[in-house]
């Protein structure tokens, strides 16, 4: 269909008749070995995406002989002339694609350990076969290198999304359990077909009630519309649920009853849901309750709430997003003041789920410096899919970069060539959980996400769940040609663009290094002077400190906050020397005058000026670039993809405007002549 409800699941008939001979013929006789949940979902995946792309209706059998043109089968289900040795290991989810010449016929053979495996491979096949390539001599050896790869939802229980974008929540609570929306099998192939594992569908502002027996029974019900798709379900645990749900009158993780409601709790969960994931749990943090309310600390909270899960194989996933609104304190130092002494207590069933940077889901922050810093900590990495700071979902931002360039960066501890993706997958030490989750941008619109190009915002970050280093490019390029054409006119125009666009936020809301400047409460849209809220950390000044002296957020050792410290000696080094801080984060370490000299010799009024016109001329210039490419995309999504992008032009410039007229009340500077006023 031509309104995004298909995602990169489209299977559009292939009209390159070289390909459709191949593929046609490589399903002329197809074997499926295995029976169960997952090999009928496969198969049913199978059927939709042959019948679609080649116009035929494959004929699919379970016997095993040998003259197959496409055999899918686990290892051991293989013939005996069916040779992987040559091949690289695989894990248990992983899998092989590959072809193998039999008496001069060529075949094609999907295979992998598990049938969640093959479950995999046959996503992948389907997904080589829409992009159109050949697979005359495939070979293909894939395994995930990150364990868990979760959803993070939002999501209310009235079916409101907190920083959801795209409608309304996915999940029909009043009609669950009995009703099942063939979106959550939408939902469940998509995210199978990007190796998502789990998902956690209600909001880290939890609410209790999603822990009674009415709400178990309609988990429940979307836990076994999951399950054959390798998908787990978690929820979050509201940590006052004892008291709130009217059983106690204490949450106090040292009591012993509210251990023993935990226990109880969590029995009842495993027994309606045997492979029930576990717990997610946003404690004393933004005003949520947690262990610290009875003078205990996140150990013990986690620690409770892990010994409750453990007997059934669950985990906890404790989050590090915490902030206290101290006058003086300096917010990017607060989870690592918080949780670093921590390192090594957690049970061994926990993992704390830390924000990719230090303040908040910004268009660019450094990494977050909890990563290499608690060793013998299992940390999960979030990042949100979801655009609050960056436009919602109608700016058109590629965060698979913006990814990529956190899980890249190194953090020199504890090794020096260590970068936080060897943290997060586990490398650095024997770590047994690794995982990776995105606070998902999904909605009841009916193209999922809003803006269609949000959809390869989840496609990407499943791709990087699976391996933190798939390339960029490949990424792209893949999203593109299944979403849209794989004809190489409509590729390699937008390609470039959509690499791009990640940069472009920051150079028209945030650049050099600013952050947190967003319009107050809702964070769209410039709000510079935001100065006047119940927390200081909340207000934009808190954060840019523009005076007559400069701008930015000094975090230097002596003269600044000292978060610098909070990274390895050899990055704090960096940061504390403007002139060896990279001057895409300059801003965030230093308050430098307005006549401080960058790199290409210009003063840095000057090159704010400069980057927010870039940031502005880069999005008019993505914008004829979608004009130019008409002729491949169907009208409907055309102009709905246009309409968007008329909208992010006009407010980079809103943005460009607003703020550099703000700060030339303090620089008193004339703009510089690359700049467009008023615009
Ligand atoms: O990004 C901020 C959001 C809050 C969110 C919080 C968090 C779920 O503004 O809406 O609450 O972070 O991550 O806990």
């Amino acid at each position: 269909s031509e309104n995004g409800y298909d995602l990169w699941l489209r299977y559009s008939l292939i009209e390159n008749e070289a390909i459709r001979t191949q593929y046609t013929q490589f399903s002329s006789k197809i074997r499926v070995a295995g029976n169960s949940p997952t090999i009928n979902a496969l198969k049913s995946e199978l059927m939709t995406g042959l019948n679609k792309m080649l116009d035929i209706t494959p004929q699919i059998s379970s016997v095993s002989t040998e003259s197959y043109a496409l055999i899918i089968a686990t290892i051991s289900n293989l013939p005996d002339n069916a040779d992987i040795t040559g091949m690289p290991e695989i894990n248990d989810e992983g899998y092989i694609i590959m072809t193998q010449n039999v008496n001069g016929n060529e075949r094609l053979i999907v295979t992998a350990r598990t049938d969640i495996g093959l479950l995999y491979g046959t996503f992948n096949l389907l997904q080589l076969m829409q992009q159109q390539r050949d697979l005359q001599n495939i070979e293909v050896a894939s395994s995930p290198r990150i364990n868990l790869r979760l959803l993070n939802h939002w999501d209310n229980l009235d079916r409101t999304v907190e920083r959801g974008y795209a409608g309304a929540s996915i999940w029909n609570w009043q009609k669950l359990p009995e009703y099942i929306d063939q979106r959550y099998i939408d939902y469940a192939r998509a995210n199978a077909s990007i190796g998502i594992n789990g998902t956690v569908v209600t909001n880290v502002n939890a609410n209790a009630l999603i822990l009674t027996p009415q709400y178990v029974d309609k988990v429940k019900a979307l836990a076994d519309v999951f399950r054959p798709y390798g998908i787990k379900v978690y929820l979050t645990a509201r940590f006052s649920a004892p008291v709130e749900l009217g059983d106690l009158d204490t949450a106090d993780p040292l009591d012993p009853a509210v251990q023993e409601w935990w226990n109880v709790k969590a029995n009842e969960i495993y027994n309606q849901i045997p492979d029930f994931g576990g717990f997610l749990v946003k404690a004393n943090s933004e005003g949520q309750p947690g262990p610290q309310n009875y003078g205990r600390n996140h150990v013990d909270g986690a620690n409770m709430l892990a010994a409750a899960v453990k007997p059934h194989g669950g985990i906890v996933m404790w989050r590090a997003f915490v902030y206290s609104p101290d006058e003086g304190a300096d917010r990017a130092s607060q989870a690592s003041k918080e949780f670093v002494p921590y390192d090594g207590q957690f049970a061994e069933n926990v993992l704390v789920q830390v924000k990719n940077g230090p303040i908040d889901f910004q268009p660019r922050e450094p990494f977050h410096p909890m990563f290499g810093a608690m060793p013998k900590t299992p940390l999960m990495m979030e990042f949100q899919i979801t655009q609050e700071y960056l436009g919602f979902s109608t700016h058109l931002v590629f965060l698979p970069k913006l990814f990529q360039e956190v899980l890249h960066s190194r953090t020199y501890q504890p090794n020096r060539n260590t970068r936080v993706a060897d943290i997060i997958a586990g490398t650095e030490g024997n770590q047994a959980l690794t995982g990776m989750a995105g606070v998902a941008n999904i909605g009841s619109d009916i193209n999922w996400t809003g803006h269609i190009f949000g959809q390869a915002n989840w496609f990407g970050f499943g791709k990087l769940a699976w391996d933190p280093d798939y390339s960029l490019e490949q990424i792209a390029e893949e999203w593109l040609k299944m979403t849209f054409t794989p004809d190489p006119e409509f590729v390699n125009s937008f390609l470039p663009e959509l690499l791009e666009s990640r940069e472009m936020p920051v150079s028209y809301m945030t650049p050099l290094g600013l952050h947190h400047m967003m319009d107050a409460g809702h964070h769209y849209g410039p709000g510079p002077w935001i100065s006047n809220m119940s927390r200081p950390d909340w207000t934009s000044v808190y954060y840019h400190k523009a005076d007559k002296s400069g701008i930015g957020f000094d975090r230097t050792t002596t003269t600044g906050s000292g978060a610098v410290n909070d990274y390895a000696p050899e990055l704090a080094k960096l940061f504390n020397d403007p002139a060896t801080t990279p001057e895409e984060l300059l801003l965030w370490f230093h308050h430098l005058p307005w006549t401080y000299k960058l790199k290409n010799g210009r003063t840095l009024w000057d090159n704010l000026g400069m980057k927010y016109q870039e940031g502005v001329d880069e999005v008019g210039q993505m914008l004829e670039t979608w004009k130019s490419l008409r002729p491949y995309v169907d009208e409907e999504r055309y102009e709905e993809i246009l309409m968007h992008l008329n909208i992010q032009f006009k407010e980079a410039k809103w943005w460009k405007n607003a703020c550099m007229l703000y700060f030339q009340e303090f620089s008193e500077m004339p703009f510089p002549p690359e700049m467009t006023v008023p615009d």
